[in-house]
């Protein structure tokens, strides 16, 4: 297991260096964030980051997230060319080194949260969603925390239509499709696809969402059953649900050996669904990180690991969810868990 850190690139207030002086942190998972959805990313911009990262000594293997335009999610418009595109960025992504991407297909919004700043009573802040609080949102108003700016409401309203049009079976098909061109490219040139789940796992503002549970994962890795096709398994968005099993499907999709990244972080659930972003730090949360490494251990899991999002603490400001103080701490966290059961079994 590798244990790896996002980094925005340049526009990231967090240097470089100052991940790098996070003693179990091997490298750091990043993107070409100045090149529009859907368009050819250069291969120079992508080695320049390389070797911006690498100058730091860190390693740069894992790309998060390569995005996939609406078109193809709803296969129309210029899809035909954003899926070679889609190609194209494999291809050029490959010849820089990098070994595994994460993507996702949710439509219109990626994450949803109904606070990006929730205050715990420690005074620390975090992400945080609430059943009532979404069910009262009017997307057409458009006033979801962190995707204002996103669309306009003539968009929003036309896309949020045309999704609820194409419906569950449709979005399945379309996903089927977008697989069975990407994934023979991704193994031709050994990279690992690894989707992420949709985060919250449920459907939002009738918009369909497929990609939620064991069942939508089973059926997901039928659909083009390679290696090359597999998951970015996200604890915070699958265990936020608790009809889901998040260990169980670390041990099941990690013994077919399709878990290529996890994020790992901890949520507590309240008693009506909701739940709030909380230290990785077990007792913080729902989830118990050491039952969660413990089997990715077991199962001989030798993919990438991030810590995900983190509070803001100590009066740090910044991108929500993706501040240096908790991260590092998540990340130590983690990495402490990881040296005791190797040292437990005797590897090391
Ligand atoms: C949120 C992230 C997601 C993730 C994408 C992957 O913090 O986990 O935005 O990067 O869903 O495509």
């Amino acid at each position: 297991m590798k244990l790896i850190m996002r980094w925005y690139g340049k526009d990231d207030p967090i240097p470089l260096n100052y991940i790098k002086q996070i003693p179990v942190i091997s490298g750091v998972v990043s993107a070409i964030y100045d090149i529009k959805v859907g368009e050819i990313w250069p291969l120079e911009k992508i080695l320049k980051l390389k070797e911006e990262i690498e100058k730091s000594n860190l390693e740069f293997e894992v790309i998060e997230s390569v995005p996939v335009h609406e078109d193809i999610k709803l296969r129309r418009g210029n899809y035909v060319k954003f899926i070679e595109n889609y190609k194209q960025n494999i291809i050029n992504l490959a010849k820089a080194g990098i070994k595994c991407i994460c993507y996702n297909f949710m439509p219109v919004f990626d994450w949803t949260r109904s606070t990006l700043n929730y205050l715990h009573e420690d005074g620390s802040i975090s992400l945080a969603y609430f059943k009532d609080e979404i069910e009262k949102v009017d997307v057409k108003e458009l006033s979801l925390p962190g995707w204002d700016e996103s669309y306009n409401k003539e968009e929003i309203t036309t896309l949020i239509k045309t999704y609820q049009e194409l419906g569950t079976e449709g979005l399945w098909k379309n996903l089927e499709l977008f697989l069975k061109e990407i994934i023979p490219v991704a193994k031709e040139h050994g990279v690992k696809m690894a989707i992420h789940p949709d985060d919250p796992p449920w459907d939002i503002f009738g918009i369909p969402r497929i990609i939620k549970n064991e069942q939508d994962l089973d059926r997901f890795l039928k659909l083009y059953d390679d290696i090359h096709n597999g998951l970015t398994l996200c604890s915070g968005s699958l265990g936020c649900s608790t009809s889901n099993d998040y260990v169980r499907m670390v041990e099941k999709y990690g013994e077919q050996g399709r878990i290529h990244f996890a994020h790992l972080r901890n949520v507590k659930i309240l008693d009506d669904g909701s739940f709030i972003e909380s230290a990785h730090y077990s007792p913080c949360g729902s989830l118990d990180m050491v039952k969660i490494l413990k089997a990715y251990y077991e199962v001989g899991f030798n993919g990438y690991i991030r810590p995900d999002h983190g509070r803001m603490i100590w009066g740090e400001q910044g991108k929500p969810g993706y501040g240096l103080y908790d991260r590092a701490l998540g990340a130590m966290y983690l990495g402490g868990i990881i040296e005791t059961l190797e040292k437990i079994k005797g590897n090391k």
